[in-house]
């Protein structure tokens, strides 16, 4: 059984690296950010609530995120463990998590912590707004979202980091090598 989280900086490689562990350890990902664009393509009220902070690379409100992923981790399919990608990103989203996972007496095993230097980051992000056309992978937007990060979700690895529980994996190098590091990390 794991419960983990991933986390990092847009474009470390997240989603991913989720996607394959999940299919390795035959856990559900969960991502806030597909779970959001989701929302926007299929217009709902949720999707319309998130559209403008995603499109700005802000974070959309706590209140909003925070209920999607009660919601969601109170769903079946997580009763065998989790792999969350994109939350908690702010020390709020933290104490919600605690709670919701207090609530259902379940504990987190291991953050996974991606990293890779800033101008990978914007090369990468840059690479996909060619290929998807993502509203917020526009140079200016991409910029934003770092610094969010760096202003909001960096602070989480650190509490994390005095928890005990976060590996840390270099997410430099072709998608495969940097799994091949992820797998040993967990191992
Ligand atoms: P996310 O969907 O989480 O977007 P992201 O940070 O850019 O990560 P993503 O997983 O998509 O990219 P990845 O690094 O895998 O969030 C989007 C927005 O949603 C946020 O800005 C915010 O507005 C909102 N949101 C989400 N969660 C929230 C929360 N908890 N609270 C509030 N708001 C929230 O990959 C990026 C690119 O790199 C891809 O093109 C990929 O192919 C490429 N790549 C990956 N690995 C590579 C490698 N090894 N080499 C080369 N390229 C690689």
């Amino acid at each position: 059984m794991t419960r983990m989280l991933i986390i990092g900086p847009p474009g470390a490689g997240k989603g991913t690296q989720a996607v394959r562990i999940s299919e390795r350890l035959g856990i559900p990902a969960i991502s806030t950010g597909d779970i959001f664009r989701a929302n926007i393509k299929g217009r709902t009220p949720l999707g319309q609530e998130a559209k403008s902070y995603i499109d700005a690379g802000d974070l959309v409100p706590d209140s909003v995120t925070n209920r999607m992923v009660r919601d969601r981790l109170a769903e079946a399919d997580t009763a065998d463990g989790f792999l969350l990608d994109g939350y908690p990103r702010n020390a709020a989203q933290v104490e919600e998590l605690d709670a919701i996972l207090a609530g259902l007496g379940q504990e987190l095993d291991v953050v996974l912590k991606l990293t890779a230097d800033r101008d990978e980051l914007v090369q990468r992000l840059l690479g996909r707004a060619q290929k998807e056309g993502r509203t917020d992978d526009t140079e200016s937007v991409i910029r934003h979202r770092l610094d969010v990060y760096d202003a909001e979700t960096a602070a989480v690895v650190d509490v994390y980091d005095r928890r005990g529980v976060v590996r840390e994996v270099d997410g430099l190098g072709t998608v495969d090598e940097v799994s091949q590091r992820i797998m040993t990390a967990l191992s």
